[in-house]
C-alpha cells in the first residue's frame, strides 16, 4: 500500500484510468513512490503563504506545507466517504418509489453520489494517499462522514426532504469549496455543484407535489421537514467557537465562510422556500432580524451532534455494515481489474521485448 507522500502529488488525469483497482494493484502514486519531495522549510513555507495570500491555486505538483496536505486530505476523505455512505439512505426507497418517473430520477441521483465519491477520492489521492487505505479506515470505523446520513429514511417524502434540504446544504457548501485554495478540490466541486442543483430541484418539486396533495401527503411532509431540519443544520460542523479546523482552513483560504456563516447562508435561503410551499420548519424561535437581513434561529442540541459522530447516531452501526457487505461483495471486481491490468502488462513486457 502506498504511504502518504509529503508535497508530492499526480494529476487528476493520471489516476483516473484505475478505478477499480484493489490494493494489491499497485496505483500511479505507488509506483511513483521514490519521487519524495523535501521536508517543510521555512523559505518554502513562506513562498507557499505568499501564494495563499496572492489568491493562487495550490497544484498537486506544488510544494504544500505538510500541515495543509494533512488537512486537505483530511476533509477530502470524509467528503468522499460521506457521497458514498450518503447513497445508502436514498437507495432505501428505490425500489419503493411512486411512479417510474421518481424512480428513474431517484436512481440517477444516487448514481451522481457514488460519481461524487470517485471523483473525490481521486482528487485526494492528488495528495500522495492511496484510495484503499482512505476506504480501509472508512470500513474500519477510523474515519468520519456526514453525520446526515445516519439518521433513516422512514418515508417517501424524505427522498424530497433530502434532495431540498441535504443537497440544498451541500450546495452552500460546496459553492464556497469551489473557491478552495486546492485546484483538483476547487475544480471537483464545480461539476458536482452542478449536479447537486439537479438533486435539490428534484427533491423540492417532490416536497411541493406532497404539500399541495391530500391532508396525509402534506401531513407526511411535513412530518419530514421536522426530523430532518435540525440535523441538516448539524451538516455545517461545530459552531465557530468549537472548530478547531476552521481558523487554519480560513487562513490557507480551503474554506472561505465559518461554519456558521455556512448554516446561516442556507436558513436564509431556505426559509422563504419553505414559506412558499406552505411548511413550516420545527423552530419557534426563528425570526427575521431586519437589521442583519438574517432569519435568527433556535438552539442546536450539540449533544446529539456530538453522539452522532462519535458513532451512537440512529443508523451509524447499519451504514458501516451495509458499506462492508458491499466492499466484500465487490472483491470479485477488483481482483478481475487487477488480473486483467497484469494481463496487460504481461502483454505490453513481451511485446517490447
Ligand atoms: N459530520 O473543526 P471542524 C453531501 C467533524 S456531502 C461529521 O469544524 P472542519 C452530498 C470534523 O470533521 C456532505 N463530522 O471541521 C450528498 C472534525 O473532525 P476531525 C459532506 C463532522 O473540517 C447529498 C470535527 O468535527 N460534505 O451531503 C461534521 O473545519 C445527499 C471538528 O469540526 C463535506 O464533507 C459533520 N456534519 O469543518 C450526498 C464538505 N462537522 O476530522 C448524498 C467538505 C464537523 O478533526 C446525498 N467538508 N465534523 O476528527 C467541510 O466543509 C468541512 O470539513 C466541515 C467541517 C464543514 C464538514
Amino acid at each position: 500500500m502506498a504511504k502518504p507522500l509529503r508535497g508530492l502529488a499526480l494529476p487528476l488525469d493520471a489516476l483516473l484510468p484505475s478505478p477499480l483497482t484493489g490494493s494489491s494493484e499497485p496505483t500511479a502514486m505507488s509506483q511513483t513512490a521514490s519521487r519524495t519531495m523535501p521536508l517543510d522549510d521555512p523559505a518554502r513555507s513562506a513562498a507557499f503563504e505568499a501564494r495563499i495570500a496572492a489568491g493562487e491555486s495550490i497544484e498537486p505538483k506544488d510544494w504544500m506545507p505538510e500541515r495543509y496536505r494533512r488537512q486537505l486530505v483530511r476533509m477530502m476523505s470524509q467528503h468522499a466517504h460521506s457521497e458514498i455512505v450518503g447513497m445508502l439512505p436514498e437507495a432505501n426507497w428505490i425500489t419503493r418509489a411512486p411512479s417510474l418517473r421518481r424512480k428513474v430520477a431517484l436512481i440517477a441521483k444516487v448514481q451522481d453520489e457514488a460519481g461524487h465519491g470517485l471523483y473525490i477520492y481521486c482528487g485526494a489521492e492528488t495528495l500522495g494517499v492511496d484510495r484503499s487505505e482512505l476506504v480501509q479506515q472508512l470500513l474500519d470505523g477510523r474515519a468520519k462522514y456526514s453525520s446526515i446520513f445516519n439518521y433513516p429514511t422512514l418515508s417517501w417524502a424524505d427522498m424530497g426532504i433530502i434532495g431540498w434540504f441535504v443537497d440544498g446544504a451541500a450546495i452552500v457548501n460546496q459553492t464556497i469549496l469551489a473557491k478552495a485554495s486546492y485546484g483538483p478540490y476547487a475544480r471537483a466541486m464545480i461539476r458536482i455543484c452542478k449536479e447537486e442543483n439537479f438533486h435539490k430541484r428534484q427533491g423540492y418539486e417532490i416536497v411541493a407535489t406532497l404539500a399541495n396533495g391530500t391532508p396525509a401527503q402534506k401531513a407526511m411532509v411535513q412530518e419530514s421537514v421536522n426530523r430532518w431540519w435540525w440535523p441538516t443544520l448539524m451538516m455545517f460542523g461545530p459552531s465557530d467557537a468549537n472548530s478547531p479546523n476552521t481558523a487554519e482552513l480560513i487562513r490557507w483560504k480551503v474554506k472561505r465562510k465559518t461554519n456558521d456563516e455556512l448554516r446561516q447562508r442556507f436558513i436564509n435561503l431556505t426559509v422563504p422556500q419553505a414559506i412558499a410551499v406552505n411548511l413550516t420548519l420545527p423552530d419557534p424561535d426563528l425570526e427575521y432580524n431586519a437589521e442583519t437581513e438574517d432569519w435568527q434561529f433556535g438552539a442546536i442540541d450539540w449533544d446529539e451532534f456530538n453522539e452522532v459522530i462519535r458513532g451512537n447516531g440512529p443508523c451509524n452501526r447499519e451504514r458501516l455494515e451495509a458499506r462492508r457487505a458491499a466492499h466484500d461483495d465487490g472483491a470479485w471486481v477488483r481482483e478481475a481489474a487487477s488480473a486483467y491490468a497484469a494481463k496487460q502488462r504481461a502483454k505490453q513486457a513481451s511485446a517490447a521485448a
